[in-house]
């Protein structure tokens, strides 16, 4: 259904030409150096060295050593021809506590990284938190209280402070959803968290803090603000009521959890009273206007009613039966190694039914991240992946879709949360067997270098 054979397939359909190119990659993901010049630990420098919590018992304390490797990183940018980075800041580098005192060489590391980046021609793109909490915050309860909100926000007027000149574009927080559920909620991230529906004040705080972050950009004039939620269509499992009430349950949890109050200053319904604090107040600051909004997609779910006989495993994650909704495989396509279905026609109407439900209140759209897992040098199965969903994407745009950037999850192989260095999404593929870290591009990222030039 999405892959064509290479040979006999067209070239992509053509992008405006303002269209920002780029590839994603996160702090605790690639840099290392996890006890070098003053970084302070994050959550999860404690969740990976408990046992069991990693598939593959690893840590990201070297990662791909981006820390000292990142001239070569950035030279691959260069090569690959993306317009744009997205990186994210490790807070407890630059606070190693989290608040107070500024770790100097943590601030300078991000100094070099961004001049490195504009000089070769690339638009940085910083992304604030990418889910590494600082764990002197996340030992005062994190993200359940309502301060690391607060915390936060200083934290952003420091890095902006530094970067400022030069970052034109910033992302406030990444997929606040699956901190919420994956970390508070179900347990299987940092901070390892089983709460079930008592994790909501995470969602809530993290929204907060969102909103704090514009507030405190905005104020210093700094450029374009975005935020890079994690999205997918929920189809219901069959056309029963009770299987269409689950999928749109899910719905909420996924989606408007996290679009409905930035995109129109409220939340689902029944969601407000559940959460702590001024929660009214709190969404005036949510939903200021942002420049655009950043959606990562990679699969849609396939949900129904609660159902012991389905199988309870999601992308690796076991569904506990307290939860009102069961995930069911979608069947009859590709797979990633991840063994995340590939349907790209989903993000199509993803976007399409964003542009429906919020209309003139959804600003231009950008993919903030969108790939795959797999292994090997000779990746024809990215290569199918990525072309089926910039045709996909293009759809959307067709049907009227504003959509001005997209950028691929990830530049390179890296450290993937709770499945250690087991799933690979680079376009570069890092030598781990060896143990010597090379970089070597993939045959999606000479894809993706011809596809790019194309576009000019
Ligand atoms: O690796 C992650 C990334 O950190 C957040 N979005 C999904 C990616 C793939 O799982």
């Amino acid at each position: 259904m999405t892959t064509l054979p290479p040979r006999s397939r067209s070239p992509l359909p053509r992008f405006p030409a303002n269209f920002l190119w780029g590839v994603s990659t996160s702090a605790h993901q690639i840099e290392g150096a996890a006890a070098e010049d003053g970084r302070g630990k994050s959550s999860w420098d404690l969740f990976s060295a408990l046992p069991g919590k990693i598939k593959d018992g690893s840590s990201a304390s070297v990662a791909v050593d981006h820390y000292h490797r990142y001239p070569e990183d950035v030279a691959l940018l260069k090569e690959l021809g993306v317009g744009g980075y997205r990186f994210s800041v490790s807070w407890s580098r630059v606070l190693p506590e989290g608040a107070g005192p500024i770790n100097k060489a943590g601030l300078d590391f991000y100094d070099r990284l961004v001049d490195s980046v504009c000089e070769a021609g690339v638009r940085p793109v910083p992304t604030l938190f990418h889910w590494d909490t600082p764990l002197a915050l996340e030992e005062k309860g994190g993200w359940l209280e309502r301060d690391t909100a607060h915390r936060f926000a200083e934290y952003v007027e420091v890095v902006a402070e530094r970067l400022g000149d030069r970052v034109g574009r910033w992302i406030t927080l990444n997929e606040p959803a699956e901190l919420t559920m994956l970390g508070h909620a179900l347990g299987e991230h940092a901070p390892g968290k089983q709460l079930l529906f008592d994790a909501l004040p995470v969602a809530h705080h993290q929204l907060l803090a969102h909103g704090l972050a514009v507030q405190v950009l905005r104020s210093r004039g700094s450029g374009s603000l975005g935020i890079a939620n994690s999205h997918g269509p929920t189809w219901p499992a069959s056309d029963s009521e009770e299987d269409r009430g689950a999928a749109d349950f899910y719905d909420v949890l996924l989606n408007r959890l996290f679009a409905d109050p930035i995109l129109l200053g409220e939340y689902p319904e029944g969601i407000a009273e559940m959460l702590p604090g001024p929660v009214a107040e709190d969404l005036e600051l949510i939903s200021q206007p942002l420049d655009w909004y950043g959606m990562n997609f990679y699969q849609p779910t396939r949900v129904g009613a609660p159902n012991p006989a389905v199988s309870a495993e999601f992308a690796g994650i076991t569904v506990p039966p307290e939860m009102p909704f069961s995930v069911h495989p979608v069947e009859g396509v590709p797979r990633t190694a991840f063994d995340w279905a590939v349907v790209p026609e989903a993000l199509t109407e993803l976007l399409v039914s964003f542009r429906d439900r919020y209309g003139d209140r959804l600003p231009p759209v950008v993919i903030t991240e969108n790939g795959c897992s797999y292994d090997g040098l000779d990746d024809q199965a990215r290569i199918d992946y990525l072309d089926g969903h910039l045709r996909a994407l293009h759809r959307a745009m067709d049907a009227g879709v504003d959509v001005r950037g997209y950028f691929v999850w990830s530049l390179m192989d890296n450290w993937e949360w709770a499945e250690g260095y087991r799933q690979r999404f680079g376009l570069v593929h890092i030598d781990y067997e060896g143990g010597t870290l090379d970089r070597t591009p993939k045959a999606s990222f000479r894809w993706l270098q011809e596809a790019l030039r194309a576009q000019r």
